[in-house]
């Protein structure tokens, strides 16, 4: 394997949620931003997978080296799964958090607990210089809140709340957000491939 990953994203949240997990593989990890790269992607897949690929394979082509990419968002059962792999554009790319996830909140309006079930989902996908293609996904289990909570995390984590812990993934230490989040769960998983492939 090689001593540089890219890691094909331009979330900064997500940046340091990846840094951390990856920080014992004894790899450098760069940004887009770091590596200089600039590249259109057409995020046009129509599942989680597809685009994490389209991600990761746009950017190794435009660098040749191993490249690593995520594509994540929240499922809301009562929207029918809404937003979905829409969560990054859903109101508009350029719209708030606080605009969207006040929304989700009065779209479930009256909306009893059972019934407010939600979850996060991650797909990493890595893009090797030799055109091979490894996926690798994670999901965390939650609710959507009746209002925003915590100033931790980054997008929809203030509304995704957790019962079992009692608060949303906003509050939750950047630690504990990666032991329970998709996130964490799919980059552990390619994490053990890369070594795996290492090894052999
Ligand atoms: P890149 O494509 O550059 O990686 P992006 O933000 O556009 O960044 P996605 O298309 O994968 O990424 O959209 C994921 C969206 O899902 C993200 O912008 C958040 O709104 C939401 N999301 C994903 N993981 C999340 C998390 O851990 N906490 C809160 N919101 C999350």
């Amino acid at each position: 394997m090689t001593d540089k990953i890219i890691f094909a994203t331009g979330n900064e949240g997500k940046m340091r949620e990846i840094r951390l997990i990856l920080a014992d593989l004894g790899v450098e990890i760069l940004s887009l931003k770091d590596a200089g790269i600039e590249v259109e992607i057409q995020e046009n897949g129509k599942t989680f997978e597809e685009n994490a690929v389209i991600k990761a394979k746009t950017v190794m082509e435009a660098s040749g080296t191993l490249v690593l990419a995520d594509d994540s968002g929240l499922e809301i059962d009562y929207l029918n799964g809404e937003p979905g792999v829409y969560s990054a554009r859903y109101l508009g790319e350029d719209t708030s958090y606080r605009i969207k996830n006040q929304n989700l909140i009065d779209r479930l309006s009256g909306v009893p607990d059972e019934k407010r079930t939600a979850r996060f989902v991650c797909v990493i996908a890595a893009a090797f210089p030799d055109g091979r293609i490894r996926t690798a996904r994670g999901t965390i289990e939650g609710i959507i809140g009746y209002e925003e909570r915590g100033g931790g995390g980054f997008g929809y984590d203030p509304i995704f709340w957790l019962p079992e812990y009692g608060c949303s993934t906003a509050e939750l230490t950047l630690e504990k957000k990666n032991e329970l989040s998709h996130r964490g769960k799919a980059l552990r998983a390619m994490k053990e491939e890369l070594e795996r492939e290492r090894a052999e």
